[in-house]
């Protein structure tokens, strides 16, 4: 009966998870969560975040990281669990922060004395005490400048998954080295959060998987490996800085002999970290294409599996690699929770009042659109918020709370289709997911199964999955990953939903009406107004 560690060194806390595999029998036997801003407080976080006097800045503290891992470690060896059965070990990491370690490190990491906590050995080997996040909006100068020189928006998309987004690591580097070029100068390897913590668990630099090199506008996708132009176009001397590039289930090394004697743990493998979002795909059974899920939360988000690497030309998703060797796509929406809360509480409902004037108001609103930018949107980018209505009053209140809700929908479909994906499943996530009548509307709007999928921790459970499956693999008794993700990362049946044909049909027919909408809005496509007016004349009641 083998254990395996898995970690999520996510912005708020550190999760770790043990599962122990007993004749491919899995089951979760360990699970505890440090939260940095409640217990490890001398660090002066708050939601995870350092307070910084640009509120475009969003930083953090990689020694806080190291402290949680040390602590982490001392609470699973001092339960109860035989840990001399511990086989392997992975993490998820949040994505695009990186770490800043100099010249000290590469040594200092192989030789961390067990009789001292962690955090104050790896303080030395910082170059810069502070690590951007992927909160972070600072850098649009950067994004511009790495654009321009690597020949455009559109081919830094084109190569690396995503065009230069403030958030994503390289910006952040050009950033740092044009604010501080001496510490720069002192900086031999920079790390994402991923490969730094794996790092300090092999006692050695650790290698980076194309999951999260994908969130770095630095990697060639398909190729897995840098590319030079946007190195180039980064900072000076760049290659040097960056950690080898090796597959998401690379064994990295062994626990190092501070972990064995510290807390008398063995020496188990190590496997390659990978980002949230690649962990997330694992750990909510996306293996396969196909499926996809929807997460409805403060943001509305859908990724899914793509077996090859198509890019958004619109330039709003991003692609990032999978720990699968294929590749994930993943949109995200910044109207969601916040847009149904803004219609729900126009009409002082609650949720069931909105969920019954869901049901009540026919499928299609009478080809009427809402238009859900109450805020700034990322997917389309729209920069000053407004909602827009089509043939629709703003004081009917179903058909407002249908709007919204179809709206989102269909703007989820219309904004996914560059993945190329014929979405056959939906895993429905987040808040919002409860909701029947909702998901009832994204089955027919997608023609697809869906799913109600209650995920937590799905981080952490990717990464302890991807821990075995490597473990697997380095012994020579692969596994395939359906079988990695059965019993214990799939839904199952409870709940699903099956599309109508009848309904599914009207909402192609929809599609094509929000889709007009959306460019009339944009100020890109003609008075869509001839469009609704002709429909209920073709739809009828749709009831
Ligand atoms: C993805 C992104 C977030 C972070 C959260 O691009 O920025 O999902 O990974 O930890």
């Amino acid at each position: 009966m083998a254990l395996y560690l898995g970690f999520d060194s996510s912005t708020q806390s550190l999760t770790a998870l043990v599962l122990e595999v007993d004749d491919d029998a899995k089951r979760i036997v360990f699970e505890s969560a440090i939260e940095f801003d409640r217990e490890l407080p001398e660090y002066g976080t708050v939601h995870g975040v350092l307070p910084d006097s640009d509120p475009a800045a969003a930083v953090s503290s990689p020694l806080m990281w190291a402290d949680a891992l040390d602590r982490m470690m001392q609470r699973l060896a001092g339960g109860d669990l035989d840990l001399s059965r511990l086989a392997a070990i992975s993490g998820s990491a949040q994505q695009h922060g990186s770490v800043y370690l100099n010249a000290r490190a590469a040594n200092g990491l192989a030789a961390l004395d067990p009789a001292r906590p962690l955090a104050g050995q790896v303080a030395e080997m910082l170059a810069r005490p502070v690590a951007p996040i992927w909160m972070d909006t600072s850098t649009s100068v950067e994004c511009a400048e790495i654009a321009e020189a690597a020949g455009g928006a559109a081919a830094v998309a084109q190569r690396t998954g995503s065009r230069p987004f403030e958030r994503f690591t390289g910006p952040q580097i050009r950033k740092f080295f044009k604010r501080d070029p001496a510490a720069y100068a002192t900086t031999d390897r920079i790390h994402l959060v991923s490969s730094f913590m794996a790092s300090l668990l092999a006692g050695g630099h650790a290698t980076l998987d194309p999951g999260d090199g994908s969130g770095m506008n630095l990697m060639d996708l398909e190729a897995g490996r840098w590319w030079t132009p946007a190195i180039d176009a980064t900072a000076p001397a760049l290659a040097g800085r960056l950690p080898s590039l090796a597959s998401s289930s690379a064994i990295v090394g062994r626990l190092s002999p501070y972990w064995q004697r510290r807390y008398r743990l063995p020496p188990a493998r190590v496997v390659a970290w990978s980002g949230d979002n690649p962990c997330t795909l694992v750990g909510t059974g996306l293996v396969r294409e196909g499926r996809v899920a929807i997460s409805l939360g403060t943001s509305d988000t859908i990724f899914g599996l793509m077996r090859t690497p198509r890019v958004d030309p619109s330039g709003t998703g991003h692609v990032f690699g999978s720990p699968t060797g294929d590749y994930m796509g993943l949109t995200c929406f910044k109207n969601g929770s916040l847009a149904r809360e803004r219609v729900r509480d126009a009409f002082g409902m609650t949720w069931d009042a909105f969920s019954r004037a869901l049901d009540a108001s026919p499928p299609g609103n009478d080809g009427r659109i809402l238009i859900p930018w109450f805020e700034p949107e990322i997917t389309p980018s729209v920069a000053v918020g407004g909602e827009r209505r089509y043939g629709l009053a703003a004081d009917d209140a179903p058909g407002n709370v249908r709007g919204v809700v179809e709206a989102q929908q269909l703007s989820l479909a219309l904004h996914s289709r560059w993945m190329g994906v014929d979405i056959r499943e939906i895993h429905a996530t987040g808040g919002a997911s409860v909701n029947r009548a909702i998901l009832r509307v994204m089955a027919d709007v997608f023609g697809a199964d869906v799913i109600p999928f209650d995920v937590a921790n799905s981080a952490a459970l990717g990464a302890v999955l991807r821990a075995y499956h490597a473990d697997r693999l380095a012994d020579a008794r692969p596994i395939e990953w359906d079988a990695v993700v059965a019993d214990i990362a799939e839904p199952g049946d409870r709940g699903r939903i099956a599309p109508d044909a009848r309904r599914h049909a009207l909402y192609r027919d929809l599609l094509r009406v929000y889709e007009a909408c959306e460019a009339h809005a944009l100020g890109r496509g003609p008075d869509p107004e001839p469009a609704i007016a002709a429909w209920p004349a073709k739809h009828g009641n749709p009831l």
